[in-house]
């Protein structure tokens, strides 16, 4: 499912668990989350939502040319341009009300609040993603692009898409959140401060044979969610089917805690995100990892 290299799922490749049933119980939640580095939690967001939210990403991309001439908007199929569509920075689409009706829901926040114990906030930056085929990111730790401010932070990835094995779903490097030597090195760095590589590695193989990591993933429904810390090390698997792969990752966090400034908006109604420097020449990740050794 990675392209050259083939897992199977249930053998090399898990199921995540899935935590729904301890939807009520913070402390359950945080326990897994100590534990296993994630919670799986299937059916998170009001289904109806979540395909409300797809629909209007989709008809974004319908008015770029994204889709396929004379099919319907609503089944997604990638045109042959098989252009991805990060709105990242295109606020009428990734804050529209349908989008912030699922991330930003009351749902979502009475959530994040009973987990931290106090008022919470998110990021104004919601990474809002469309993956045409072949699109998939590599495995990093969010710490490496997020990091700055307090570390009491989750990341939420949520499918906005059906999205099968094949079809570009998230994968948690499972164990990676207690790899104490990673932490301290890959996970100290900071891409814009260090001006360093951000991804750890795109060989899931490596993972598994030299750290030890079994990947997790699933097969996600509309509205379905992970969330994870910091130096949880994930990736999503190519989306090889003929339909757009819709997400998006969110940040919360307790609104009295320093937020990642980087991902606020400034005065200017932009945030500053990250590679802002400016023709800036990154340290390669294999430099830095011989380094460090690992
Ligand atoms: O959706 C993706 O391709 C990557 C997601 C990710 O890195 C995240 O949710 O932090
Ligand atoms: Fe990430």
């Amino acid at each position: 499912m990675f392209g050259d290299e083939v897992f199977h799922f249930g053998d090399d490749i898990v199921e995540l668990k899935d935590s729904s049933n301890d939807i009520d119980n913070p402390e359950r939640l945080w326990s897994s989350l100590r534990e296993d580095g994630y919670l799986y939690l299937r059916g998170f967001h009001d289904r109806e939502l979540a395909k409300k939210a797809t629909h209007w990403t989709l008809h974004a991309i319908d008015e770029r040319g994204g889709l396929a001439p004379g099919t319907d908007a609503s089944d997604g199929i990638i045109s042959e341009a098989n252009h991805n569509f990060p709105f990242f920075r295109v606020l009428p689409v990734a804050h529209g009300k349908p989008i912030l009706d699922v991330v930003d829901s009351e749902a979502t926040f009475s959530f994040y609040q009973r987990m931290f114990g106090k008022p919470v906030m998110t990021f104004d930056k919601r990474w809002l993603r469309s993956m045409a085929k072949g699109g998939h990111n590599h495995f990093h730790y969010d710490s490496v692009y997020l990091g700055r401010g307090t570390q009491n932070r989750l990341s939420m990835w949520t499918a906005l898409t059906s999205t099968a094995l094949d079809g570009g779903p998230l994968v948690v490097a499972l164990g990676s959140h207690e790899h104490e030597r990673l932490i301290e090195t890959y996970g100290a760095t900071d891409m814009d401060r260090d001006l360093t590589d951000a991804v750890f590695t795109s060989d899931p193989r490596e993972l598994v044979r030299d750290f030890g990591f079994t990947l997790g993933t699933a097969p996600f429904e509309p509205g379905d969610a992970v969330i994870f810390g910091l130096y949880t090390m994930h990736s999503t698997a190519p989306n090889l089917s003929d339909r757009y792969r819709i997400s998006i990752d969110t940040r919360y966090q307790p609104a009295d805690e320093e937020p990642d400034e980087r991902f606020m908006f400034r005065d200017n109604g932009r945030w500053l995100g990250n590679f802002y420097n400016e023709g800036a020449e990154y340290t390669p990740m294999s430099e830095l990892r011989a380094w460090w050794g690992i």
